[in-house]
């Protein structure tokens, strides 16, 4: 009989497995895939790259592990990041209790024993009292159900699926379905090597340089002097990360026009998300949120030549209501000759056929085609797994109208089962690896506090439950979030139900209601 069993080995699954085990708990996690390091080990498309910057998207929990690695790129990209996953699991001897091929496929709770049963696809089982679900908010890749996909005599190849050897796409005429972050990073590979290449684009992307490049070792040893001084900083940040680069002390909104594009121009210099962080209304104002989407328009017209492909570059919703794009010679790929960019936006891929794809009433060929499509996020992962807590109460069930949960971390009916940063949690605003770390240290303090009390489970109420999801949604209008549809609201995948995912009231507000409700005794759970 286990004390924990976790669900993943990626970032989460193995800071979880780390630190309840340092408590003195038993823990087993188990892993689909036959390597820990999740989203790192799937996401292996050419260009995958982190978003936010290394020293920032890394763990804090151990000062000697933050000193000796060193990142080699300002954004590592993904070999670096799997390297690290690794190297986090050996430094730590994590192995050990890590079953790898192992695919979860149902979690039952047993209300006479109060443990939950887990079960394999290859039938393995376990007992266990706690389960961690840190199967990730996007690790469930949407497949788009375009007719006669299964027709097309090329290669398709999913960007959150991709082979393990390289794909040479020199002499390939190659189609591109999204232009969402994953897109974004593949494109300007592919437009180097293929022969052709046509972006089949829905909905235009806002992207913004990243600057990559070595990392700058004054910097890092700046850093590292007074590490634990940094991530701090960061934790103060509505995003958890960026406190090198406060906002403007001024809302955008009450700046000279001259003013607003200088501070513009010196975060797009910057890189990365440095651009949203400029000014504090950008994501509660549309007036101010709209100069900051004109300032990337105007960059787009002067990077893409052909006028008429600009404008079909350009993006009409708020920046920032989808996840921004952080990017490497995005635009300027359009200015290749062979680099065709397809709107599907009025007229939607009507069929893929055995040569390419079917569009406006044209075929565009293709010998390979990328699906970077995206995911079922927040809800897919933990949809797929037969989870069923008191009374048999299926999750699929309860989350027919949307994911119900009790501070991003658990959901009433569900007892001793926490999901590690997914809906309702910040998880999305934020670097991951700080909502993780956040996630489980509370975790962690709650099954010692459990125990202190002679408690053998904690769940959710469901008054507590239905007031966390109405806050959650106080803010969300609060702010421009709502004005587009992204993966945060579900808008991606037909047919699930819109209701808007994460918490948009920034890390800090989140960690301290987090902290009260423990403060408070555990306020709005039942234990028994
Ligand atoms: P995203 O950001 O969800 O992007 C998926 C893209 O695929 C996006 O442009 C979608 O258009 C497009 N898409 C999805 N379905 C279709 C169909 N049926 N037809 C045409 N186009 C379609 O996923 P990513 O993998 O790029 O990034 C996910 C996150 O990973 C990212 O936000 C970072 O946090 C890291 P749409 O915009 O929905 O119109």
């Amino acid at each position: 009989m286990l004390d924990v069993l976790i669900v993943g080995a990626g970032f989460g699954g193995l800071y979880a497995l780390h630190k309840l085990r340092s408590i003195g708990l038993k823990v087993q996690a188990v892993d689909a895939a036959p390597s820990v390091g999740g989203t790192w080990y799937a996401n292996r498309y050419p260009g995958a790259r982190v978003d936010i910057q290394s020293l920032e998207y890394s763990y804090s929990f151990d000062e000697g592990l933050q000193q000796e690695w060193s990142w080699s790129e300002r954004y590592a990209a993904q070999p670096e990041l799997l390297r690290y996953a690794n190297h986090v699991a050996d430094r730590f001897d994590l192995r050990r209790d890590i079953e790898l091929n192992t695919r979860v496929e149902a979690a039952h709770f047993d209300e006479s024993s109060g443990q939950w049963l887990v079960r394999s696809t290859d039938g393995r089982q376990w007992r266990t009292r706690f389960v961690v679900m840190a199967n990730g908010p996007l690790s469930a890749p949407n497949t788009p159900a375009f007719e006669g996909l299964a027709d097309f005599e090329g290669r398709v190849l999913h960007s959150a699926a991709w082979p393990h050897e390289p794909v040479d796409f020199t002499g390939l005429d190659v189609a591109v379905i999204g232009t969402g972050s994953s897109a974004v990073q593949i494109i300007p590979i592919v437009a180097e090597q293929a022969r052709s290449l046509t972006v089949f684009q829905r909905t235009p992307a806002y992207a913004v340089p990243a600057h990559n490049g070595p990392l700058d070792r004054d910097w890092e040893r700046r850093i590292k002097a007074d590490y634990a001084g940094f991530r701090a900083r960061n934790r103060q940040m509505r995003s958890g990360f960026g406190s090198e680069l406060q906002p403007h002390p001024l809302p955008a909104l009450q700046v000279s026009d001259a003013e607003r594009d200088a501070v513009f121009e010196q975060r797009w210099q910057a890189g990365g998300f440095a651009l949203l962080g400029a000014f504090t209304d950008l994501f509660t104002d549309l007036r101010a949120n709209e100069h900051a989407c004109e300032f990337v328009r105007r960059k787009i017209r002067s990077i893409v030549r052909n006028p008429a492909v600009a404008a079909r570059l350009c993006p009409t919703h708020p920046i920032g209501c989808k996840r921004l794009c952080v990017d490497t010679g995005y635009y300027a790929t359009y200015n290749r000759d062979k680099v065709t960019l397809v709107d599907v936006s009025q007229a939607p891929i009507e069929r893929i056929t055995p040569h390419g794809l079917l569009t406006g009433g044209r075929e565009y060929k293709a010998d390979l085609l990328v699906l970077a499509t995206g995911f079922d996020a927040f809800t897919g992962p933990m949809q797929r797994i037969d989870v069923r807590g008191r009374g048999a109460l299926s999750l699929r069930d309860k989350w027919r109208g949307g994911p119900l949960n009790y501070l991003g971390l658990t959901v009433a009916g569900f007892p001793n089962l926490f999901n590690l940063v997914g809906a309702g949690s910040t998880s999305a605003f934020t670097s991951v690896i700080t909502a993780i770390e956040h996630h489980v240290d509370w975790i962690a303090d709650c099954l010692q506090w459990l125990d202190a009390h002679g408690h053998e489970t904690i769940e959710a109420s469901e008054p507590a439950e239905a007031q966390w999801v109405s806050l959650m949604n106080a803010i969300a209008q609060q702010t421009i979030f709502l004005g587009c549809n992204s993966w945060y609201l579900g808008a991606n995948i037909p047919g699930k139900p819109r209701m808007f995912m994460p918490m948009a009231g920034g890390f800090p507000m989140y960690a301290e209601r987090c902290a009260a409700v423990a403060r408070d005794g555990y306020a709005g759970f039942v234990m028994h």
